[in-house]
């Protein structure tokens, strides 16, 4: 059995550990919204544990497993939001995304921005890598695009900076008191991860609007739902607090675990 397999395996039965909850699709969470339900807090408590064991079992700049391009079998299955509604991004989309702006904000020393171009002409990384999906499904796929990290550094990272949250253009849901934006976040090891890549194209075509146009993160090490589609801002932050219900992002704010290490 493969390293891989095993460290899954061993963290998969962490995080469900007594608690009897089957990982299911994306979609399917909705019931953990609620702060007191039990599995929820059997979620949030394996959060830690999950987070501490992974560090310590796979350091901190393993690389997640790149496989040969005669291993991509499909296109890249689009999950969750595929065509964002939002007059913003209906606006760049119908601009070919020229007025669009990729942005570093936070806790840096500078406030830094991008426009597609001006990222397309920095050094590019591609890498075939395995999308895993909670619902169970997993696609590899060749993205490619340009390192994160080189760019946190332009702008300059202040010392107390804990986390990278990822703002998105989509509204992942609708609600009376209105539309919820995607977002989600990690530590900085995963934003500076040399895999994690401000992905502009797919499979040697420029990135899809249903996978995420015109930019998405990848941070390979991790689950789908870290992998931030319509992408514009990276924001450096002390604590996850201010954001959501305070989890760290979208899903995590309905109980998936924050790290989401594969
Ligand atoms: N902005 C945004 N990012 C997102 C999502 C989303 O709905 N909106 N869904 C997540 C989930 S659950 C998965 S599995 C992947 C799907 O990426 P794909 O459409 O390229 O397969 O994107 C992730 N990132
Ligand atoms: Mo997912």
């Amino acid at each position: 059995m493969s390293k891989l397999i095993t460290r899954r395996n061993f963290l998969r039965s962490s995080v469900v550990a007594g608690s009897g909850l089957v990982l299911a699709g994306c979609d399917q969470f909705n019931f953990l919204a609620d702060q007191s339900n039990p599995i929820r807090q059997v979620v949030e408590r394996a959060n830690v544990l999950t987070y501490q064991a992974q560090r310590a079992l796979i350091g901190e700049q393993t690389l997640a497993r790149e496989y040969s391009a005669s291993e991509i079998r499909q296109g890249q299955r689009p999950n969750g939001s595929t065509d964002p509604t939002t007059p913003e991004y209906q606006f760049l989309r119908a601009q070919d995304f020229v007025p669009y702006r990729f942005t570093v904000k936070g806790m840096v020393e500078r406030e830094v921005s991008f426009s597609l171009d001006e990222l397309r002409n920095m050094p590019a990384r591609s890498q075939i890598t395995r999308h895993d999906c909670v619902e169970g499904w997993s696609c590899i796929a060749k993205w490619t695009g340009t390192p994160l990290g080189p760019i946190l550094d332009m702008a300059r990272v202040k010392p107390g900076a804990r986390y990278a949250v990822y703002h998105c253009f989509d509204n992942i849901q609708r609600t009376i008191s209105g539309d919820i934006l995607y977002y989600t976040s990690s530590d900085l090891v995963d934003a500076y991860h040399p895999q994690s890549i401000l992905s502009y194209g797919l499979n040697d075509q420029p990135l899809p609007v249903a996978n995420g146009a015109p930019v998405r993160l990848r941070i390979e090490r991790a689950l789908g739902y870290k992998q931030p589609k319509y992408l514009h801002t990276v924001e450096l932050v002390d604590s996850l607090e201010g954001f959501g219900r305070g989890r760290g992002g979208y899903w995590e704010d309905t109980g998936y675990d924050w790290y989401g290490g594969i």
